[in-house]
């Protein structure tokens, strides 16, 4: 299902009161291996990671947020508490040589999983620019 999601022309968004495959994983009804938790966020191994550290960190409420782009205002906190987390969790994989966070806004940056979510990549150089 995942991987034609991806290659899907129309993306599959979902609707407010709609669950994402994300939700589940908040929920806990899919494993996940989570690194961070707590109320507001959750960080979790990437199940096809592509680099040596690959961490996907999530909003646990989407609220609109699908992608950077649905971004308000009204998200200011939960969007600020994403990047500093980030931080915490680059630090703790001890990706001090450098590392990137990835953001997949719609159908040209292959965005799958329509809820919000952020990439921490590391443990490897780090080609530019991206494919
Ligand atoms: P994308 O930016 O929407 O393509 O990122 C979604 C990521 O979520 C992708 O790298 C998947 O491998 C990853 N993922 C996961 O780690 N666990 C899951 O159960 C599902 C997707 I669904």
């Amino acid at each position: 299902l995942f991987s034609e999601q991806k290659k899907a022309l129309n993306p599959i968004i979902p609707k407010d009161h709609e669950d994402t495959l994300f939700d589940k994983i908040v929920r806990k009804q899919i494993p996940a291996n989570i690194v961070y938790e707590d109320d507001l966020v959750l960080a979790f191994r990437d199940i096809s990671p592509q680099a040596p550290t690959h961490i996907v960190l999530i909003p646990k409420i989407r609220n609109g947020l699908i992608n950077i782009s649905a971004a308000e205002e009204r998200h200011k906190e939960i969007l600020g508490h994403l990047l500093i987390k980030a931080a915490e969790i680059a630090k703790k994989e001890k990706l001090d040589d450098g590392w990137r966070l990835v953001a997949n806004n719609g159908v040209n940056a292959c965005q799958s999983v329509y809820h919000l979510h952020f990439h921490i990549i590391g443990g490897r150089p780090l080609g530019w620019p991206p494919g």
